[in-house]
């Protein structure tokens, strides 16, 4: 831009051969928010001389600098006159001398941005329900429905047009980029993505440059200012199904909304855990068969969400996912859990997975604003509303990572237990009925989000015996409040005088995203042999080398902890100084039996020697009451 300005400026420069100089004034097109206007000209011999501001047709509107005596002119102007910005126009700068005008060049002031006014997003296609001005949604497989989307708008002036389509985290990640330059009117830019890009909606930001270097976005940069939509959103369309609850009885009927524009979907159901293939991906769930393929003709429903019910079979407790998957090859999980009938007859073991913290890593965008529907996207909201379809085609967020080894070690060592969602604690009158149920209750994964009943239900659990073990770490720390479906995020659950590590033995330390991870030091094979029996794991030992060590979040050990809770293994410092990794035991005298793991990711272990071996070792010691 300055390379192409600059001739143009010095062309345009009135220099006449006598006194006066060779006056430049620099770019022609001056933006005052973009850069300074640089004036500069060189005189022969000192001379008095001022710089003058004056319209197009020679009237003077003020002095950039009054005259006196120089040899040369260098100034930097922002556009103002005694602090009052010159509207935009065209002007002329004049060098003044006693009693004659020495020289002038032509310039323009700019200080409006370009705008784009109508602007709006469609699809090829039919609109998909809920689809409006600011929001398209796509299906780029190539069949000629909804392959690509178009942003139109009125440009207000020649202007440079970038367009970034980003996925949100918290802050927006531009995956295509498109760049043009054009003149004012009426114009339209398409996004013809690949099949490769992820279902979920994407930010459209279109950012206008005028010659000058004015500038202006459309489109937030954050999720606070996302809340007012100001730019396009596109929702690449997967196969998107939920079931409308997360937790069913054997034999209830189970609502499933599914949301696809294909022609027609197979769908199966899965029991997730038994299975011996490896999981490779975020976005994959496995299983093993617990149904035939049926399949659903859809081209009735290419433009709208429907329902569909099923009944759920007289399955044993589990984790269970209805796989959908498309004529295109799309594909789509609908996990819930199979609870059981009667609570604490099939099995003494009850397994509770994190589905509320499962719902607020959900960065799902059911709104279509282009930032996830949680608190995570940071300053958009503090409410995630239950239900919703996980983002990557429905697998809990960190399912693989965190919680699906220790559903294969269930599986694969023939553990028989009750598997439960968070919301089916409800079903439970009291800690004593827990406790008549189940002589153990797992936390397997990262529970970081309880409502005030599921804490006061496990602390009263624990209070008349009930023995706990914790798998993952940063478990009960945030109090959310469950209304009409939708989780709210109140305060931690230390600040209102129930500090976690009184419940658990330990409680959060701090996260550092896993940046640092190292294996346990064995601490407690003295103390708590019936741990390490079998295992050749002594004080002192190192567990966990060969994955790379242990962290992600940590907890450790408070003056709240309870009396007598042992540090069986430990990673000092592993954040820094007093930040230290520890996993603890305690027994109470009313004879709970409480093990927390003190990492985010032991229970995402529990398939891997010695682990697997220790978690045999701790089933052996909390199953019996
Ligand atoms: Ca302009
Ligand atoms: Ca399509
Ligand atoms: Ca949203």
């Amino acid at each position: 831009m300055l390379r192409r300005l600059a001739p143009i400026a010095l062309a345009l420069a009135f220099a006449p051969a006598a006194y006066g100089g060779d006056l430049t004034v620099a770019p022609q097109d001056f933006a005052p928010a973009a850069r300074p206007l640089a004036v500069s000209a060189d005189f022969g011999r000192p001379g008095k001389v001022g710089v003058q501001l004056t319209t197009a047709s020679g009237r003077p509107v003020g002095w950039l600098a009054r005259p006196a005596v120089r040899r040369a002119i260098r100034l930097r102007w922002n556009g103002r006159l005694d602090g009052v910005p010159v509207a935009s126009g065209r002007y002329r700068i004049r060098l003044v001398g006693p009693g004659r005008k020495l020289a002038s060049a032509p310039f323009t002031i700019d200080r409006s941005a370009p705008t784009l006014a109508g602007l709006l997003i469609e699809s090829d296609g039919a609109p998909f329900a809920g689809d409006r001005g600011l929001l398209a949604t796509i299906s780029p497989n190539g069949d000629g429905l909804r392959d690509a989307a178009t942003v139109r708008f009125r440009l207000s002036e020649r202007a440079t047009v970038r367009l970034e389509v980003s996925r949100t985290v918290s802050a927006p990640f531009p995956i295509y980029e498109l760049t043009a330059t054009l003149p004012a009117g009426r114009h339209e830019l398409r996004w013809a993505p690949g099949a490769e890009v992820g279902p979920r909606t994407y930010l459209v930001r279109l950012t206008v440059r005028d010659v000058a270097g004015n500038r202006r976005t459309y489109g937030a940069g954050d999720a606070r200012s996302g809340r007012i939509p100001s730019g396009p959103v596109v929702r690449v369309l997967g196969v998107e199904a939920g079931f409308t609850r997360d937790s069913y009885a054997p034999g209830q009927r189970a609502d499933l909304v599914v949301s696809s524009d294909a022609n027609w979907l197979e769908a199966q159901f899965f029991r997730a855990g038994p299975e011996k293939v490896p999981t490779p991906a975020d976005n994959v769930m496995n299983g093993v068969p617990a149904g035939e393929t049926i399949t659903l003709p859809w081209s009735a429903w290419r433009n709208k969400p429907r329902r569909v019910t099923f009944g759920i079979g007289a399955w044993e407790s589990g984790l269970y996912f209805l796989r959908l998957t498309a004529d295109d090859g799309r594909v789509g999980y609908a996990p819930f859990v199979v609870r059981a009938s009667l609570f604490g007859h099939a099995s003494r073991v009850a397994v509770v997975l994190p589905t509320n913290t499962w719902q607020a890593y959900n960065f799902r965008d059911e709104d279509g604003n282009g930032w996830g529907d949680t608190w995570y996207a940071k300053g958009a909201q503090s409410t995630v509303r239950l239900g919703r379809p996980y983002l990557r085609r429905g697998v809990p967020p960190q399912f693989r990572k965190y919680d699906l080894a220790f559903l294969h070690w269930l599986e694969w060592t023939g553990k028989k237990v009750d598997l439960l969602a968070e919301s089916d604690l409800d079903l439970i009158g009291s800690g004593d009925e827990l406790a008549a149920a189940y002589d153990l209750v797992v936390f397997p994964g990262h529970t970081e989000y309880v409502t005030r009943r599921e804490y006061d239900l496990i602390q009263r659990y624990r209070d008349v015996g009930g023995n706990l073990a914790f798998l993952s770490a940063n478990n009960f720390f945030w109090e959310v409040r469950r209304e009409q479906g939708v989780l709210r995020r109140t305060r931690l659950w230390r600040e209102s005088g129930r500090p976690e590590a009184a419940l658990i033995g330990v409680q959060y330390r701090g996260n550092d995203d896993g940046t640092r991870q190292r294996p346990f030091l064995i601490r407690g094979a003295t103390v708590a042999p019936w741990l390490f029996d079998g295992t050749e794991l002594t004080d002192g030992a190192l567990l966990g080398q060969q994955l790379g060590g242990y962290g992600i979040e940590i907890d450790g050990l408070t003056k709240d902890s309870p009396p007598g809770t042992v540090v069986l293994a430990e990673i000092p410092d592993l954040f820094g100084p007093g930040f230290t990794a520890q996993m603890t035991y305690y027994e109470t005298l009313a004879g709970a039996k409480v093990f927390a793991a003190g990492v985010l990711d032991f229970g995402g272990s529990a398939t891997i020697w010695p682990v697997r071996r220790m978690l045999e070792n701790l089933w052996a010691r909390l199953t019996a009451p």
